[in-house]
C-alpha cells in the first residue's frame, strides 16, 4: 500500500463517519436523502482539520473498495450508498432477492442472533451479501466469522421486503431466526 492508498482509506474512513453517523461533528448538514453538499463538506471538514479536496473526493468515489460513495448527476452533492446509523431516505425500490443471501457475523454474536434473530443495532437495516466471501469479512470484524445462511427469497415471498443499496448490499428490516441457517457447531 503507498502512501496515496493510505490517505484515501483514511479519507474514506471520515467520510463514511460523518456521511453515515455524525454529520454534525463538523456542524454539516445532510438533506433528508443523506446528501451533502461537496463545497460546504470540504470547507466544514477543513474548519475542523481534515484536508480534503474535490479530486480526493473523485478518486474516492471511483476507487474505494467497496463503493461506498456516490456523488450526484451534477457532482454538487455526496452521500454513503448505505450504512447509516442515522435517518435518510435512500429511496431504494423493493427488490426480489437471490434464493439465499449471507451475513457474516461473530462467534460471540450466535447465541443471542439464534434467540433473536439478526436485528438492525444501530444502523438502518441489516445487512446481507449475495457471496460468502464479502459474508465472512464483514463478520471478521468483530472476532472470529460465522457465515449465516439466509432464506431471503422465502422471507420475501412471506412479506419481508428487500433492498438493493447503489454499491450492491441487500438491506433488510430484520431476519427472523426461522430463516436463518446456522453452521452446525
Ligand atoms: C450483530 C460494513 C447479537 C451483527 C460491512 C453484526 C457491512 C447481533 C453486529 C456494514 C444480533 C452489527 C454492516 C443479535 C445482529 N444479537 N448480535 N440479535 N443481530 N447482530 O457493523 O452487518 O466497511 O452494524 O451480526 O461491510 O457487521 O463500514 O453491521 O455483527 O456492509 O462500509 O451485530 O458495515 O461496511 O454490526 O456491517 P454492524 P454489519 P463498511
Amino acid at each position: 500500500m503507498d502512501l496515496m492508498d493510505k490517505k484515501l482509506i483514511k479519507i474514506s474512513k471520515f467520510l463514511g463517519f460523518i456521511l453515515r453517523h455524525k454529520p454534525e461533528s463538523i456542524n454539516l448538514t445532510l438533506d433528508q436523502q443523506g446528501w451533502a453538499e461537496v463545497d460546504q463538506l470540504i470547507n466544514l471538514a477543513a474548519q475542523k482539520g481534515t484536508k480534503i479536496d474535490f479530486s480526493i473526493l473523485e478518486k474516492i468515489v471511483a476507487n474505494d473498495d467497496k463503493q461506498r460513495f456516490s456523488f450526484s448527476q451534477d457532482q454538487s452533492k455526496i452521500r454513503a450508498n448505505q450504512g447509516h446509523s442515522i435517518e435518510v431516505d435512500l429511496s431504494l425500490k423493493p427488490q426480489t432477492p437471490p434464493e439465499y443471501l449471507f451475513h457474516g457475523t461473530a462467534t460471540r454474536f450466535i447465541k443471542s442472533i439464534s434467540q433473536q434473530g439478526l436485528l438492525k443495532k444501530s444502523r438502518q437495516y441489516v445487512h446481507l451479501s449475495a457471496n460468502k466471501s464479502t459474508a465472512i469479512s464483514v463478520g471478521q470484524r468483530y472476532g472470529t466469522p460465522v457465515l449465516l445462511k439466509i432464506r431471503a427469497k422465502k422471507m420475501q415471498e412471506i412479506g419481508y421486503s428487500f433492498f438493493l443499496s447503489d454499491n450492491g448490499v441487500w438491506l433488510t428490516d430484520r431476519v427472523p431466526r426461522a430463516f436463518i441457517d446456522f453452521p452446525e457447531q
